[in-house]
């Protein structure tokens, strides 16, 4: 009964997918050719032989230099729409959608072509059947003041965002580091997130640090709450939302996580599957359904739940929801 016909066409919202991580071999290369930028491959199958990884800092010593192929406007609209398009194969109605300025901003590059391109991309996404809206992250290994002048930066095009996120490497970059910068951006209106990395030292304490100290709205990744019973109360009795990613877990830590997220699933926590890097994962948000399926034996029931979990925990307003659940 759960094909994988089923599991594409199934009506969902992507919450954790990063735009940058949205970059196929193959564009990268047209945007190399057009921008004259040399990435030390010429063809697909070297490009494509690079994508490869067992860890988190493998994973970001690829993506973080691949970013100097996008340079102009453009560049971020084409990768927006390349992944808009995909996402739109998958099922995918509604994306809340991650980019990373500073890893644009700190090579020259302007904010307003970030922001802009991936925004009239997220306009033109209606075209395809799907909404979107952007979510800025800040590098948390970058200083809490560079992520101060980003959302300074950034301000003036607020009416392109719907939240703030906080990305890369966790490790020694605990949320108290962003505690101003979050609630300043939350008196401006934007919605809260953050990624809560697996397997990191003193992850729950950055787990308890995001639901009481910064109060987020949801959590990327987050799934150890499991080992917390009272954590994962306080995250259901206030709909925080788990933005999972099985078949980045697989890379970065070689473990699915399936068990935390069928145990967050199972107590009636707001947790739903996405793709996190699709194009270095090699999995777009299908088919994580698709493995999460496979590896955790999931009913009907249960993949109708994580759909579902998708639109609730979602930055929809109340109307808007209606009309898909
Ligand atoms: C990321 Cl897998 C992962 N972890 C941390 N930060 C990221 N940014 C993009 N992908
Ligand atoms: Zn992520």
């Amino acid at each position: 009964e759960l094909t994988r016909d089923f599991l594409y066409a199934l009506p969902k919202c992507e919450l954790h997918l990063h735009l940058e991580g949205t970059l196929e071999p193959e564009l990268k290369l047209e945007l190399a050719v057009r921008n004259g930028v040399d990435i030390g491959q010429s063809t697909v199958d070297e490009i494509t032989a690079t994508y490869q990884f067992d860890s988190l800092a493998s994973f970001l010593g690829v993506y973080y230099p691949a970013m100097n192929v996008l340079v102009a406007e453009q560049d971020f609209y084409d990768l927006a729409m390349a992944y808009f398009t995909r996402a739109a194969a998958n099922g995918v109605r509604h994306v809340e959608a991650f980019f990373d300025p500073q890893a644009h901003t700190s090579r020259g590059v302007a904010i307003d072509d970030v922001i802009l391109g991936y925004s009239r991309a997220a306009r033109d996404a209606a075209g395809l059947g799907v909404s979107a809206a952007l979510i800025l992250c800040f590098l948390r290994d970058f200083s809490a003041e560079s992520a101060l002048a980003t959302l300074t930066s950034a301000l003036p095009f607020a009416e392109h965002l719907v939240g703030v996120g906080l990305d890369s490497d966790e490790r020694d970059n605990p949320p108290a580091k962003f505690a101003e910068v979050f609630a300043l951006a939350r008196e401006a209106g934007l919605k809260l997130t953050m990624h809560c990395d697996i397997d990191q030292v003193g992850s729950i304490e950055n787990i308890r640090q995001v639901l009481e100290d910064i109060g987020v709205d949801r959590i990327d990744h987050g799934t150890n709450i499991v080992e917390n019973p009272e954590l994962v109360a306080l995250a259901i009795e206030r709909g925080v939302g788990f933005t999972t990613c099985p078949v980045s877990n697989s890379f970065v830590s070689a473990d699915m996580k399936a068990d935390e997220i069928v145990s967050l699933l199972a107590q009636g926590a707001k947790v739903m599957l996405n793709s996190d890097d699709p194009a270095y994962f090699g999995a777009y948000v299908a088919d994580n359904y698709v493995a999460l399926v496979e590896k955790a034996g999931l009913s009907p029931d249960d993949v109708v739940r994580l759909a579902k979990n998708s639109f609730e925990a979602s930055w929809l307003s109340a109307d808007e929801k209606l009309r898909y659940l």
